[in-house]
């Protein structure tokens, strides 16, 4: 392990997706918590299945690297059987990116305790940080609860939207289109465009919404780079208001959560007491700190 830790520290891509491996079958072992900080950037993208999410990940992945940035991405990967087939869908996406070795691609499962997102995601992202990549970028499922939870492990959220889909009225409704800090009108060379862009502004002004709004093409890379200059300059702003600094407290605040639920639930399932209320409860309590 240590000469895993060190190699990884040394720049080794291979020890990085070993130990990646190792803290998602361990998630009790906690060596991540010693690792410094690097202050990699964490980019959360989500939006309906199809929408571009992939494609335009892709995209930014291309406009960093033209400016030298090492970048780190976490496909979540949909275990449920409707959208079963993008992980594959999503590889081969960002497949021009395969050979790059400052871009480093890896999937991960959508979890079940944590709503969408798989509980071992936060030591992912600490690993990728401690390794040295300047930003890493989360692509969500495109359906369900991993929409709501990208909140909790980013610094920044994009929302992909695309035009003719309707998709922003559900998006209003289940809360989504406020875990947005970017938005983004991608296929935006489709027709209706437009029409999507002053619709979604005039459904955001009642709401009292106020975000950037960006238009790209993902698979011609057009607005990509408006896109990153937005990026940049949200987490400058973020920086300076302390903003950054409070989404990283809530960040650890759910990740200790979600320890906890699963170790909750680890001795529930050991505990044969149902009578009473209290003894079960303290019996769990009681179990947790003896495993501590
Ligand atoms: N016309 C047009 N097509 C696009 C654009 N961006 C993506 N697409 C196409 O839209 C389809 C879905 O793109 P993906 O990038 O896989 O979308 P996604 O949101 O990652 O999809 P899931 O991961 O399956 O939810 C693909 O056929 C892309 O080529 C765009 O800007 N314009
Ligand atoms: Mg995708």
């Amino acid at each position: 392990m240590k000469d895993l830790l060190e190699k990884m520290k040394n720049g080794d891509i291979k020890s990085l997706a070993k130990l990646i491996s190792y803290l998602e079958n361990n998630p009790e072992d906690r060596f991540v918590d010693e690792l410094p900080s690097k202050g990699a950037k964490v980019i959360g993208f989500t939006g309906s299945p199809g929408a571009g999410k992939s494609s335009l990940v892709n995209a930014v992945i291309s406009e960093l690297r033209k400016e030298g940035f090492k970048v780190g991405v976490i496909a979540i990967d949909p275990t449920s059987p409707f959208t079963g087939g993008a992980f594959l869908g999503d590889r081969i996406r960002m497949k021009s990116h395969f050979l790059d070795d400052s871009v480093f691609i890896r999937s991960m499962g959508s979890g079940s305790s944590l709503g969408g997102l798989n509980e071992s995601i936060f030591d992912v992202i600490k690993l990728m940080d401690a390794f040295g990549f300047d930003y890493i970028l989360i692509e969500t499922v495109g359906a369900g609860q991993s929409e709501v939870d990208i909140v909790y492990v980013s610094d920044i959220v994009v929302l992909v939207l695309s035009p003719g889909t309707g998709d922003e009225i559900q998006f209003l409704k289940s809360g989504i289109m406020e875990i947005g800090d970017i938005y983004v009108i991608n296929k935006s060379d489709l027709e209706g465009a437009d029409y999507y862009k002053s619709r979604l502004e005039s459904i955001l002004s009642l709401s009292d919404i106020r975000k950037p709004i960006i238009k790209t093409v993902a698979t011609t890379g057009k607005g990509v780079k408006e896109l990153v200059f937005e990026i940049k300059q949200l987490l400058d702003k973020f920086q300076k208001n302390g903003e950054i600094k409070k989404r990283l407290e809530r960040r650890i605040k759910k990740h200790a959560e979600s320890i906890l639920v699963r170790k909750i639930q680890k001795s529930m399932e050991e505990i044969n007491e149902t009578e009473n209320l209290s003894k079960l409860i303290n019996m769990v309590i009681d179990n947790i700190c003896k495993n501590k």
